[in-house]
């Protein structure tokens, strides 16, 4: 034996790693928080959350096992979106605080080692943004910011230049006096798009990236990048009508037209691949675990993992993996489930890591888009599978989504719209304020009033009840998040297949470690399973680790392998009693 096997050799004996060698990077096996700013803590009393309150509790995020945590924007913005308006890329909101309000933040969180990360808002700014006054006042630098164009002439009367939607209802194209054209808006009148067939435009947004690196951010998360391009116009400087869909008969409704010239075009890719080399030339002069991009796109599977890079690129490291919310609903089987995972992993290219999301500031709650019974089923696949989780505010706590009248509706995807289907198209119910304590407004706030109101159930959820119930949201989430640290749940393979049509199973191993199986019963029957039917190689004894308030086993108790028996919508984890 060569002295330089035998070093491999004794190495891999001693430190008992698995084959493939490289040491995983910090965001790998990360669990990340989402904080909707406006709703988590609000430390003025004037009913919105913000930045000071943000971090008052990040010992909490340490609590419950956090490694990083993405906030929705919090920078200056008019608030027609919530901040997903952005009128200066490089200033904070007062509404959150101040810029040293920030700084502190990231101190306290670098102490408590949780990683920032910021929401970038590329698709658009606000109309109240320096750069759209400059461009629609046709300032020779930034008169191509943005998308402009005059429009056409029908029997005289001026009309947009196409039949573009905007995702908030109407055309897509705004008349601006001053400037006597039309701009693109594919959200709200007051986002206009950029123009990042524009030069200028990416080094600015570049700009942005690297002003927020030096501040100290560990990563971006990149907002609904498939809107960035639009198709090129041709040569008479116009674009084309995107194709009627049949699936509206309102041609306002964004569902009225195929989206095949305004999201997804082919340059979208690259210019993730563009961001990432920032990130990248930042390190290589300041040093410092990897800087991360979460990439939001709502994009087929396929177009999905160009995110990740090509032969030649990196890209994002973390494109979100919408499988299980775009396809799952309160019936499907254990089947739609393995499928939906396993979808993830047969896209994937070699070599990166997966993630699971399975709720955002965008959809309903978990509680509420599967029902109640279903919470801690949730939290316990997405914090047992492979590669790295995301969370959104409250569900770790089992928050629902909270009616909200009319009148109170605040969201412009709802406001926009007449009131018929309001509830439907109003993301509200899931962004109201975090509940951490039986005391008045959830004790969110010192004020009387909150931005939106306060779930009625407060009193049962919320962070300080849950923390003394022995088997609360909490306390599972807090669980999952310590067997989340054992060598199999980190780096171990990963089998998950639906055992019929009610119980998903998802199997880690590694090595001669202890291999661990997650049970999920979606459904209320009551199962059971002879698991050497469905894995080969099991130890006869398996040892419950994690139980829910539907177990009627105890953390401890053992049962044969042969013989495994789930309560209706009971989910657990179980541990092999011993090294396979
Ligand atoms: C098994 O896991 C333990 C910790 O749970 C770790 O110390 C050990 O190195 C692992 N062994 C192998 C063979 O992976
Ligand atoms: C953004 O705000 C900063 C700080 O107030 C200011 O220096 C900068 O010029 C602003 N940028 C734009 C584009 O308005
Ligand atoms: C990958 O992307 C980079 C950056 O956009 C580009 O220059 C390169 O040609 C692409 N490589 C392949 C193999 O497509
Ligand atoms: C997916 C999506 O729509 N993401 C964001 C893009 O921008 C709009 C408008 O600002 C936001 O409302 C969305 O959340
Ligand atoms: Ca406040
Ligand atoms: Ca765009």
């Amino acid at each position: 034996m060569t002295t330089r096997a035998f070093l491999v050799v004794t190495l891999l004996a001693f430190c008992g790693c698995s084959l493939t060698f490289a040491a995983k990077s910090w965001w790998e096996t990360a669990s990340f928080y989402q904080i909707y700013p406006r709703s988590f803590k609000d430390s003025d009393g004037d009913g919105v959350g913000d930045l000071n309150g943000v971090t008052s509790v990040l010992p909490y995020l340490k609590e419950i096992g956090i490694t990083g945590t993405w906030l929705s924007p919090f920078l200056k913005s008019p608030m027609a979106d919530f901040g997903y308006d952005i009128s200066n890329f490089t200033d904070v909101d007062p509404l959150f605080g101040t810029m040293e309000d920030f700084e502190r933040m990231v101190t306290k969180a670098k102490e408590l080692d949780i990683k920032i990360i910021l929401d970038f808002v590329p698709n658009h700014s606000s109309d109240e943004c320096e750069w759209f006054i400059k461009s629609a006042a046709r300032d020779p630098v930034y008169k191509d910011y943005y998308v402009w164009h005059p429009g056409k002439l029908v029997d005289g009367i001026r009309q947009p230049p196409n039949n573009w939607v905007s995702v908030f209802y109407g055309s897509a194209w705004q008349w601006h006096e001053e400037r006597q054209e039309y701009y693109l808006h594919q959200f709200d009148k007051k986002q206009p798009d950029f123009n990042f067939r524009n030069p200028a435009v990416r080094e600015a947004m570049n700009n942005v990236l690297r002003f927020w690196l030096e501040k100290g951010v560990d990563g971006f998360r990149i907002d609904a990048i498939y809107h960035a391009f639009e198709i090129e116009a041709d040569e008479d400087g116009n674009y084309a009508d995107e194709p009627v869909s049949g699936w509206s008969d309102d041609p306002q409704d964004y569902g009225y037209v195929r989206h095949i010239y305004t999201v997804d075009q082919w340059e979208t890719p690259h210019l993730v691949y563009e961001w990432r080399q920032i990130l990248k030339d930042y390190e290589a002069i300041h040093g410092g675990d990897e800087r991360i991009l979460m990439v939001e796109t709502w994009s087929p599977i396929d177009i999905v993992m160009h995110y990740y890079g090509n032969e030649t690129a990196d890209g994002g490291q973390i494109p979100f993996n919408f499988q299980m919310i775009s396809n799952l609903d309160y019936n499907s089987n254990a089947h739609h489930y393995a499928e939906m995972i396993n979808r993830w992993f047969q896209y994937m290219p070699t070599g990166r890591t997966p993630n699971w999301v399975i709720g955002n500031h965008d959809k309903n709650r978990v509680g509420t888009r599967f029902g109640a019974e279903r919470i801690d089923l949730f939290n316990i696949l997405l914090l047992t599978l492979p590669g790295c989780s995301i969370t959104y505010n409250g569900e770790e706590i089992g928050m629902t989504d909270v009616w909200i009248s009319w009148e109170e509706t605040v969201d412009p995807q709802a406001c926009n719209n007449e009131q018929e289907g309001y509830e439907w198209r109003s993301r509200d119910p899931a962004r109201t304020p975090h509940q951490w304590s039986d005391t008045a407004n959830a004790g969110f706030t010192t004020g009387r009033n909150t931005w939106l109101p306060i779930a009625e159930d407060y009193k049962l959820v919320n962070v300080k009840r849950e923390r003394g119930v022995a088997l609360s949201h909490l306390n599972i989430f807090k669980n999952l998040q310590e067997l989340r640290k054992t060598a199999t749940l980190q780096d171990g393979e990963t089998e998950v297949k639906a055992l019929n049509d009610y119980v998903l199973a998802v199997k880690r191993s590694l090595g001669e470690n202890y291999t661990y199986i997650t049970l999920l019963n979606i459904f209320d029957h009551i199962e059971n399973f002879n698991l050497h039917e469905h894995f080969a190689d099991l130890p006869a004894e398996f040892e419950y680790v994690l139980i829910t308030d539907r177990s009627i086993k105890r953390k401890g108790d053992k049962t044969p392998t042969s013989s495994v028996t789930l309560m209706p919508h009971e989910s657990i984890v179980l541990k092999s009693s011993v090294r396979v």
